[in-house]
């Protein structure tokens, strides 16, 4: 598959924004989970932005996301503000979810994000069900699912995958290969370690690509959504990557892989290597991307107060949004 024309000026700095504001927002996350201001768990996206990043570059809050439970990154890059984020984390009332969901229960529909999720792998049938919905509509949007290596075998893989193919529907099945799940390696798991050749038995595109580079996740993303807004057909884009911290914040992060694979992949950051980039190949000058840590550090400090300053849900309120209020009679 041939990339498309690299992000102009403008839009490798939105990227290189988007980017550290998932990074800044992950390590504040891991201190507050740190200092036991995060109930639940909290599985950071560190080392894996580029991919959240050049994919939702191109959506719009009518295209429909389906996350995992490592789904940060995601939220952020589908336009949930990070004050939202940081406050759900924290349980409180101001979050995306109003401080119900936490981590895993990440829900902004008016933005498109449909949902971070515990269990490994349905969010590759509801993208699929999501693009049969856009198909019937007759509209232009798609469904995206983000899934890790770990629901390659799953059959919510093989069911939504085939099924999306078979009607052509306009869905991206994004699989963000980190190599592991959770301290299991992705090579012991199976006799194919490949992802993206999977697409042959389905008979979709499958293309696997650096996913620690946001051009060539852009580039890519941006022709398998023509394709699929044209009535193309779904795309299985494998973004080969890394997470450089623990699985889950309070995890070990020895005994399973080797301290110097992980700082092998930490020099491949996709986010201070894009900076170098940037700056050398002349597509934007070092002031420039100054002037967005900077920025990008103090929206962070702002969604910290912000979510510290809020208040919690009112326990009046337990019973909402669990049934149906809407009046409408149950079958
Ligand atoms: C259906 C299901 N099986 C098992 C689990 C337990 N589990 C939680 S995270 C995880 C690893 C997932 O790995 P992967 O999908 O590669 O994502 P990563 O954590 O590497 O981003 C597993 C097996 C689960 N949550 N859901």
């Amino acid at each position: 598959m041939a990339p498309s024309a690299l992000p102009d000026h403008d839009a490798s700095l939105a990227l290189y924004r988007q980017m550290l504001t998932i990074r800044r927002c992950e390590e504040q996350l891991a201190k507050s989970y740190q200092a036991g201001l995060i109930p639940g768990a909290c599985h950071t996206y560190v080392g894996e932005e580029a991919i959240a990043t050049g994919v939702c570059a191109h959506l719009s809050h009518d295209d429909a996301v389906f996350s995992t439970h490592r789904g940060h990154g995601h939220a952020l890059a589908k336009g949930v503000p990070p004050k939202q984020l940081i406050a759900e984390l924290f349980g409180k009332a101001t979050g995306c979810s109003q401080g119900r969901g936490g981590s895993m229960h990440l829900f902004s529909p008016e933005v498109g994000m449909m949902g971070t999720s515990g269990i490994v792998a349905p969010c590759i049938l509801q993208a699929a069900g999501a693009g049969y919905s856009f198909k019937l509509l007759g509209a232009e949007h798609v469904g995206v699912a983000f899934f890790g290596d770990g629901a390659v075998a799953n059959g919510a893989f093989h069911e939504g995958i085939n099924l999306a193919t078979n009607w052509q529907l306009p869905v991206l099945f994004v699989c963000e290969n980190n190599q592991f799940a959770t301290e299991i390696a992705f090579a012991d798991t199976t006799r194919n370690p490949e992802v993206a050749n999977r697409a042959a038995a389905y008979g979709l595109p499958g293309t696997a690509i650096d996913g620690n580079d946001v051009d060539l996740v852009y580039q890519t993303t941006a022709e398998a959504l023509q394709r699929a807004r044209t009535g193309g057909g779904p795309t299985l884009i494998e973004c080969k990557t890394y997470r450089t911290r623990p699985h889950a914040e309070g995890m070990r992060d020895g005994g399973y892989r080797a301290l110097e694979e992980i700082e092998a992949w930490k020099k491949r950051d996709p986010i201070t290597t894009y900076a170098e980039r940037l700056t050398s190949g002349e597509r934007a000058e070092q002031s420039e991307i100054d002037v967005i840590d900077n920025e990008v550090t103090a929206l962070v400090a702002e969604a910290l107060k912000f979510a510290h300053d809020s208040p919690w849900p009112d326990p009046a309120t337990v019973a909402e949004h669990t049934y149906n209020e809407s009046g409408a009679a149950h079958a």
